[in-house]
């Protein structure tokens, strides 16, 4: 597959639409759209940035009437000469375009070839390319296109700048080696811890915002767990408002988990039953709880189900262990309350984060699910821009590291040597982020995740 080739595809989502767009990048998409394409204009002689009505014909059949946009090299998308035909949206018609198109000498486009090429040509970085694809993957929720996007525009220029800055730490500690004998001091040490942390700033910034966008992306996280029995799976089907969970007065019903999603304010809720926890020698039910670990791992919101029926203390050790382990919100869930005596449920003082309810009789199931909407929010920060991109956060937090690092042997008074190679490598790493050092491997699997057509 040659840089050289002239490529061709559709550019907008296949199948019946007002209008398909179709792209051709190359230096020979004049050419090959000229032939077949008739209109009163010739492209090839043609202005960017013009629009040419005209008709599509395959040798003498006519396929479609359609305009034409022309985008001169560099000012296009890819940075090469670009046709845009917008055609009658549907299949056939599409099709039958492209197939005109490649019979005059374009070839189909690979998954991300257009993008590729812009980045190729210096039209986009790589960082900005990656986030094409990503905000392309993200279209289920509204709002992430959106920060993502503001984030993707302003990022480049700041951490440029921090480059920069990085730069010239790292040539003034070398320059200063030069100068060991004399003890000639070039770099103000305060000076160069600044600039040191606000780089770390930044970059923690930005590997906080990530967290906010894997919520975004993913959906909140919420399990449901508590001893055998306890009301497990009947919550779960009360919160779904369907009978998805077997229910039994059988301790240790649910063996493995179950996962169900709940939409609410737009943003995905996964929510977990998870298998009863108890010391037990049944060896599908350890599995079953092991699995309950891992999911509880994961969980934004833990929902400890407890009977009370059984004393509102039952759950005591469980809550413990839990507490101990998992860094996750913790509500307790006082269940079966339709069971007890309205008098003694009166007389319950209820602490932080407890509440009462009856999965069965759903009594106190919307204030539950009213909780766990604010803490879902809460944990997005929506006033910021967002970080999106997986290789992004795992770079940025390795900036962090070395920097973090060139700080501590700055205050052990370490030689220069040492602090300018934690800065180097921090240098670097800036590189590989926004695609200045890159080789063809990063750039396959990077440009591999995106759709053909973009
Ligand atoms: N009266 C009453 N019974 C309930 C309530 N919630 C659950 N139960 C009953 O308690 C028993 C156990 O319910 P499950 O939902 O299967 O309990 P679980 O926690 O999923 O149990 P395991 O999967 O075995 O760990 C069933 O007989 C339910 O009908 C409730 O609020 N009130
Ligand atoms: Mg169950």
């Amino acid at each position: 597959m040659s840089k050289e080739d002239t490529i061709c595809a559709l550019a907008t989502p296949p199948g019946i639409g007002g209008i398909s767009v179709i792209r051709v990048s190359g230096k020979d998409a004049f050419n090959i759209v000229s032939s077949i394409f008739k209109s009163n204009n010739d492209l090839r002689t043609s202005q960017s940035h013009t629009i040419h009505y005209g008709y599509i014909y395959n040798n003498d059949e006519l396929i479609d009437t359609v305009t034409v946009a022309i985008f001169r090299a560099p000012n296009s998308y890819t940075g090469e000469d670009v046709a845009e035909i917008s055609s009658h949206g549907g299949y056939l018609v599409v099709d039958s375009i492209l197939k005109s198109l490649i019979d005059n000498g374009a070839r189909l486009a690979e998954a991300g070839e257009f993008t590729k090429r812009a980045f190729l040509n210096g039209k986009i970085n790589l960082m900005q390319a990656e986030a094409v694809a990503d905000i392309i993957h993200s279209s289920s929720v509204a709002g992430i296109r959106t920060a993502a996007r503001q984030l993707y525009g302003g990022f480049n220029k700041r951490i440029m700048e921090l480059r920069h800055d990085l730069i010239k730490i790292a040539s003034l500690l070398e320059l200063e080696l030069d100068f060991a004998e004399e003890d000639i001091e070039l770099i103000d040490k305060d000076q160069m811890i600044k600039i040191i942390k606000d780089t770390i700033n930044y970059c923690k910034e930005l590997t906080d915002s990530y967290h906010s966008a894997q919520i975004l992306r993913s959906g909140y996280y919420v399990s449901i767990a508590g001893y055998p029995n306890s009301g497990k799976s009947t919550l779960f089907n009360a919160i779904l408002k369907r009978e998805r969970a077997i229910v039994s007065d059988i301790p240790g019903t649910t063996r493995d988990y179950l996962q169900e999603t709940i939409f609410r304010n737009n943003l995905a809720i996964n929510i977990f039953d998870t298998a009863g926890i108890r010391n037990t020698n049944d060896i599908i039910e350890i599995e079953g709880i092991r699995l309950a670990g891992n999911v509880l791992e994961q969980s934004d919101v833990i929902l400890i189900i407890n009977d009370i029926t059984k004393g509102r203390k039952h759950s005591y050790n469980l809550i413990k262990i839990i507490k101990d382990n998992y860094k996750s919100n913790i509500l307790l869930l006082q269940n079966k309350i339709d069971l007890i005596e309205n008098l003694s449920i009166d007389k319950i003082e209820l602490s932080d984060n407890e509440y009462l309810i009856s999965a069965k009789k759903l009594i106190g199931i919307e204030n539950i699910l009213s909780k766990i909407d604010e803490l879902a929010l809460n944990s997005i920060d929506r006033t910021k821009d967002i970080l999106i991109n997986q290789r992004h956060y795992l770079i940025l937090s390795e900036i962090i590291k070395n920097l973090d690092s060139a700080i501590d042997a700055i205050k052990h008074n370490s030689e220069n040597e040492l602090i300018a190679i934690d800065v180097r490598q921090a240098i670097k790493k800036i590189g590989e982020l926004t695609g200045e050092i890159w080789n063809d491997d990063i750039l396959d699997f990077i440009f591999s995740k995106f759709c053909i057509g973009k």
